[in-house]
């Protein structure tokens, strides 16, 4: 019997002697069939978390547009014309406004989003200031700020940034296809630096932009051999804006999805699995599949960064169908 078989490997819980993964390994989880795929991810699953619990993080886009990169899904980068209008670095105190309507909303944890290749010093300031008083409302933090140097992860670090958020998005093979304006080896970079200086790492990717099943497995492959695997992965459906290039793209079909968070699950076991942007686009079925495969964590709110989510009122509704309760530390 091969460890796919026995499921042996991929059930240890510590990441330090957590396996290595082959692609051809992940790729052939991917392949299984999709009855075999599911019992194993949700076993893994229920061996890690309480079954019947998501956790909730909420957006905002402290600034937005007006972005240098070209990454051809995002609606914020400068290269296309997606309508969408540019807003500076927000204020502290609206940041914390934000906040306070998402806790009240349940969320745990609090999710600042920058349009930047990387930040300027004085913006970091900024964030660092916006960092401390969301913590001080009892919220966890998290930030995507784009590329970080190895000191200003430590000036997060200091003012208690909890998570960092960085996604590998892609394959290394197909990444150019999407993005000319960094490297695969920019992005492993800031990761390090993260991880090195003892901040969380959130760190997944796209599906939908017309990658193979072999670059979804490759990416799968290089988040669970990062030598600590990501404490939380996000997996995105491709919102797909009018002016990007990816707009148009073809779907994937719903059950690849599924499959794909299975797979992060079964390779990740003890990481919360995010089903994170194109919920909005999702009915409430597929998103029952995702949660029974491992997905444990969503964006709540009104709005992701620039983009409609799911409604709050929406989310409680299926959570009651479900009997999921959202977790409240
Ligand atoms: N600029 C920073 C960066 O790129 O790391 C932080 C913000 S960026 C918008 C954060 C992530 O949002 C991207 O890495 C990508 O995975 C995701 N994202 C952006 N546009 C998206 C879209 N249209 N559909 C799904 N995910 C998207
Ligand atoms: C992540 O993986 N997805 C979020 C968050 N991390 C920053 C962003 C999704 C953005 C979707 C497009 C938009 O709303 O602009
Ligand atoms: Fe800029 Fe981030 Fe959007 Fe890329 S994903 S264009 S880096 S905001």
């Amino acid at each position: 019997m091969t460890d796919i078989e026995s499921g042996t490997a991929q059930s240890r819980d510590s990441k330090h002697d957590a396996p290595s993964w082959g692609d051809d390994q992940v790729l052939a989880l991917l392949e299984l069939p999709f009855n075999d795929l599911i019992f194993k991810a949700h076993t893994i699953h229920r061996q890690h978390f309480d079954a019947n619990e998501v956790q909730l993080s909420t957006l905002l886009s402290i600034k937005t547009g007006a972005c240098p990169e070209d990454c051809a899904y995002c609606p914020q980068s400068a290269h296309y014309k997606t309508g969408i209008k540019a807003d500076p670095l927000m204020a502290v105190d609206d940041i914390v406004t934000a906040a306070k309507n998402a806790k009240h909303n349940g969320a745990t944890r609090f999710c600042m989003g920058a349009a930047w290749r990387n930040p300027k010093a004085d913006d970091l300031e900024t964030v660092v200031a916006a960092i401390e008083s969301v913590k001080m409302l009892g919220l966890e933090t998290c930030a995507t700020l784009g590329m970080l140097t190895a000191d200003q992860a430590r000036r997060l670090k200091q003012a208690g940034l909890d998570y960092y958020n960085h996604n590998l998005d892609t394959s290394a093979a197909f990444y150019s296809e999407i993005i000319s304006t960094r490297s695969y080896d920019d992005r492993l970079q800031t990761l390090n630096f993260v991880r090195e200086c003892g901040i969380r790492v959130c760190c997944g990717g796209i599906i939908g932009m017309g990658e193979s099943r072999t670059d979804r497995a490759a990416l799968i492959t290089t988040l669970a051999n990062l030598p600590v695997y990501p404490e939380s992965v996000p997996i995105n459906m491709l919102v797909q804006v009018p002016g990007t290039p990816l707009h148009g793209a073809e779907k994937p079909d719903a059950f690849e999805f599924v499959r794909t968070i299975a797979v992060t699950r079964i390779t990740m076991p003890t990481a919360y699995v995010r089903l994170s942007a194109g919920r909005a686009e999702m009915n409430d079925e597929l998103q029952a599949w995702c949660f029974f495969a491992g997905a444990n964590s969503i964006f709540s709110g009104e709005k992701l960064l620039t983009t409609g989510n799911a409604t709050v009122a929406h989310d409680q509704s299926l959570f009651e169908r479900l009997g999921i309760r959202p977790q409240t530390a």
